[in-house]
């Protein structure tokens, strides 16, 4: 497949190492990944969807222990601890390897050893770059296909070059004890085993876009964020771009696809989805930042997605579908999950596999993290600009996560300085795409404190860097949050195609179009310019009122929490970062 030195040594030492039976090139034809497809229905670990409800669909099943990313098992193996900083895992390269070396040894033993070589981005974007994954499971080439480029045109555009990055996987004995999830950043290499569940072992995702490509942005001068990105065409055709992070199932693939509520859509507003989940942004040649999907596809969220959250995901999934752990209907051979309607199947089986009656059941029948991959070409609000090799220009950048109270619907920071400490002291409830507790408030650092491949308090410092050299041409900054309750317990605001309205406000603010007041925290919407123009739920102008309020007291709290999380990062803290952390409580305390 290669004349390429560099692989060619690697491979053949992985090889020696893991002792496979076999070994095949991913080369990106259809006949081969058809092929794959039948072997692992044959086996079982893909279970073929009725064709004709779903064509080109499966269903594939994670092991009960794997059903999710697992922070405490994921490592960043920098020389120096330092590099790593507090918010990772560290154990020193060479014991890394003393330790999963051994667990790799004849991992793959009777088994195939596949080699997908694969592209972060448009093959022909100058920003993209290449990954080789070695794996042992078709689940995971299958995955890889969607998700990235794949196959020979990859190896051609890396040519002779020794810059890219290697991943060696292998689902071994699923053994979660054994489990580990190494990042070697200063090596450009990843080496996961033991897991066979998403975000763990789709290495060119959250290991290489994120973790890996935020420690080689940090040293080249880009950024590579947790972020979805979106167009917003205007009535006169006039396109605007906003990029925006939030954890991990808090609202990115939801917000990327978010239709328009009608007033808008007969004004002629449309949104244009350009990614759910990684952006990475450099600055182009006329000083503006500029955003890059690096992924081909979607590993989204299943559970909540209905005809009225998220259509445009629903017709994503229609054709050509991966389904991780969602219920299946054994009537019909089709999918069910939670939320997607009031009519889930009596004779089913539940995620586990385990007969399941959804009318009688307490179980859930899709797990809660469960999946669905599909290409992103299939979305129907994809963007006619998501391969630009160029990237989209961003006018706006978005921070936001899951708070019962304390954060207002919506507010802006004064300036990029201010931004980037918004986003340094980002928090949310955790949900079910890590394993651990569900709804505990963490401070999640721009929705990066799982991916970040560095130290933050360095992550920060690139930030206003980053910040310096954008100057005035810098996007403005914000901070949403959809989740506010009321003293029920129930969402205040009614989210979804309903956050347009926010956006509107957030455009409107990047084109000096509306005033806003400013209070301790930033700037914060007048109730009024909140469009509530033929908004279906109850939003009366005092509940708008009630979501942008700031309770001084709760935001004291927070300032307390925040030197908390601040303090093990020491003097890697910039000090423009500690300079608006003390502005912020004594605008509190005035
Ligand atoms: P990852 O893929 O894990 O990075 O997640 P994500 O940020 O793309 O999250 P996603 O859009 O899949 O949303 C996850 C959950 O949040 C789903 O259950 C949604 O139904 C819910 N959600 C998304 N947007 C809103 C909103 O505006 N309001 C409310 N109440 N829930 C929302
Ligand atoms: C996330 O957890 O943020 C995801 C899913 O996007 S995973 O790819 O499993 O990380
Ligand atoms: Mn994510």
């Amino acid at each position: 497949m290669t004349n390429n030195k560099f692989v060619i040594n690697w491979i053949e030492e992985m090889a020696e190492l893991l002792e496979p039976s076999e070994i095949m090139w991913i080369t990106g034809e259809q006949s081969q990944l058809d092929q794959l497809k039948e072997e692992a229905i044959k086996t079982g670990e893909l279970i073929l969807l009725n064709q004709e409800l779903h064509p080109g669909c499966t269903l594939h099943r994670s092991a009960v222990n794997d059903v999710a990313r697992v922070e405490d098992r994921t490592f960043i193996c920098t020389e120096d601890k330092e590099d790593a900083g507090p918010n990772n895992n560290w154990i020193a390269p060479e014991e890394m390897y003393g330790i999963i070396k051994p667990i790799f040894k004849g991992a793959m033993r009777g088994r195939t050893m596949y080699i997908i070589p694969y592209s972060m981005g448009p093959v022909d974007s100058p920003y993209s770059k290449i990954g080789f994954e070695i794996t042992d499971s078709i689940y995971v080439v299958l995955n890889m296909d969607i998700m990235t480029r794949v196959g020979r045109r990859v190896l051609e555009r890396l040519g002779e070059s020794e810059d890219f990055v290697k991943g060696v996987h292998s689902t071994a004995e699923l053994d979660d004890k054994k489990r580990y999830i190494a990042h070697f950043p200063e090596d450009n290499t990843i080496w996961s085993v033991n897991s066979g569940y998403g975000g763990n072992v789709l290495l060119g995702k959250k290991c290489f876009a994120l973790r890996i490509a935020s420690h080689q942005g940090k040293n080249e001068g880009w950024m590579a964020e947790h972020m979805l990105i979106l167009g917003i065409e205007n009535p006169q055709g006039e396109v605007k771009y906003i990029a925006g992070a939030f954890p991990s199932a808090c609202g990115k693939t939801n917000l990327a696809m978010l239709i328009p509520p009608e007033v808008y859509r007969k004004k002629g507003y449309k949104v244009w989805t350009v990614g759910d989940d990684i952006a990475w942004m450099h600055i182009g040649e006329d000083g503006r930042l500029y955003a890059i999907n690096p992924e081909a596809g979607f590993f989204g969220v299943v559970p909540g997605t209905n005809e009225k959250s998220n259509p445009n995901a629903l017709g994503t999934m229609e054709k050509d579908t991966i389904f991780t752990n969602v219920a299946l209907n054994l009537d019909n051979g089709s999918v069910w999950w939670e939320g997607l309607d009031s009519n889930p199947p009596e004779n089913g089986e539940d995620w586990k596999g385990d007969a399941w009656n959804g009318k009688t059941s307490k179980e859930k029948g899709a797990h809660p993290n469960s999946r669905f991959t599909s290409s992103a070409r299939n979305c129907p609000s994809i963007s006619p600009h998501w391969e630009d090799p160029q990237g989209v220009p961003i006018s706006a950048i978005l921070f936001g996560g899951r708070r019962a109270k304390t954060a207002p619907l919506v507010y802006e920071s004064r300036d990029w300085q201010h931004g980037t400490f918004l986003g340094a002291t980002m928090a949310s409830e955790t949900t079910a795409a890590i394993i651990g507790d569900v709804g505990v408030v963490r401070r999640d650092p721009m929705a990066m404190l799982p991916f970040c491949g560095y130290n933050m308090g360095d992550y920060f410092q690139h930030w206003l860097d980053m910040g310096g050299e954008l100057g005035d041409k810098a996007p403005k900054i914000f901070h949403v949050n959809w989740f506010r309750l009321d003293e029920n317990g129930d969402y205040m605001w009614p989210g979804f195609g309903d956050n347009m309205r926010v956006l509107e406000w957030i455009l409107n603010r990047c084109e000096n179009k509306v005033d806003a007041e400013e209070i301790a925290i930033g700037y914060i919407p007048k109730a009024e310019d909140i469009n509530r123009e033929g908004v279906e739920e109850e939003v009366s102008l005092s509940k708008v009122r009630e979501l942008l309020k700031v309770n001084k007291e709760e935001w004291l709290e927070d300032v307390e929490n925040i030197k908390e999380f601040f303090k093990p990062f020491g003097d890697r803290l910039p000090v423009e970062i500690k300079d608006e952390l003390n502005k912020l409580e004594e605008n509190l305390r005035n």
